[in-house]
């Protein structure tokens, strides 16, 4: 499968990121906490190889706590990077950013020229969300699909910090079918750019590996078959058949994809550093 999309808004963000990276203290990497290393945009790397990193792993409410854990240990044991992780539903783990920010750039007067920090990201990870949290009110247009933000926003979030939103971008070939299929489920390619069922069957291959209590849970299955008769079982018992008694296939992929993405089948991260 071969999904590829990056419009002309993603390009230009690119361009203009890499053109005020040379005045930015620290660059704030947000990482989707489901998929820390799928949602690493490797073009954030090629461009900014001296400049210090915080890698904040967001959504960490969706996912696996245990595997997000793992995660933090493989981020912090590596040089020149931190992470932390983020979430909605908890303000204070987000806020941290503010405390741990100064400690992670070079020592100079603040106040004459405030800590400035580049809000990274590929697309729908929660970069604005994390800003308005920051500053209490909401100030970053945020939503529910990929490219919200079209601009970058400086936001003075404190006297001596200094925020810059950006438009989350995606690079322009995704290697392999597995990352595309990632992101596609995570909500970082936008609906009209792939097939819901390839991603179902693909999500739905993974779940049945890792968590498989999560789907007889939710889709009160009580045996799991393979990917095919678990699809039309799901299918089966949430009533998603067309008339002559044909499964609606379209309908009950997007219910599992919406599933996953909402957090309704459990907290599930879709990789680890093990794997
Ligand atoms: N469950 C959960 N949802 C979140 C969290 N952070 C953001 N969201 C949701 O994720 C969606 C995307 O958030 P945005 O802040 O617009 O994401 P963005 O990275 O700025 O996206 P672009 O501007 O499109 O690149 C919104 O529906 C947010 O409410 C989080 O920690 N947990
Ligand atoms: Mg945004």
């Amino acid at each position: 499968m071969n999904i590829n999309w990056f419009p002309g808004h993603m390009h230009k963000a690119r361009k203009e990121i890499g053109k005020i990276i040379p005045k930015i203290d620290i660059i704030i990497e947000i990482l989707d906490a489901r998929a820390p290393e799928t949602t690493a945009n490797p073009l954030i790397n090629s461009f900014a190889t001296q400049t210090s990193r915080l890698k904040v792993l967001n959504k960490a409410d969706l996912a696996d706590t245990s595997v997000t854990n793992k995660w933090l240990d493989y981020f912090n044991a590596q040089t020149n990077v931190v992470s932390m992780v983020a979430s909605n539903n908890n303000l204070n783990a987000t806020k941290n950013l503010l405390k741990i920010l100064p400690k992670q750039v070079d020592k100079r007067n603040f106040t004459v020229r405030p800590l400035t920090a580049l809000i990274a990201g590929v697309p729908n990870v929660g970069k604005s969300t994390i800003i308005n949290a920051l500053c209490g009110k909401t100030i970053a247009k945020t939503g529910n699909e990929p490219a919200v933000t079209k601009t970058q926003q400086r936001i003075k979030v404190t006297d001596n910090i200094l925020l810059i939103d950006t438009p989350g971008f995606l690079w322009p070939k995704l290697e392999t079918s597995t990352i595309a299929c990632k992101l596609a489920a995570l909500g970082s390619i936008k609906n009209t750019a792939f097939d819901a069922i390839d991603i179902a069957y693909f999500l739905m291959e993974y779940f049945l590996l890792y968590y498989p209590q999560e789907i007889k849970r939710r889709y009160n299955l009580e045996l799991i078959a393979n990917v095919e008769e678990t699809i039309d079982r799901i299918a089966i018992n949430c009533g998603c058949i067309k008339r002559k008694s044909v499964i609606d296939y379209d309908k009950i992929a997007i219910k599992v994809i919406n599933d996953f993405r909402s957090g309704k089948l459990g907290l599930i991260s879709l990789e680890s550093p093990e794997t």
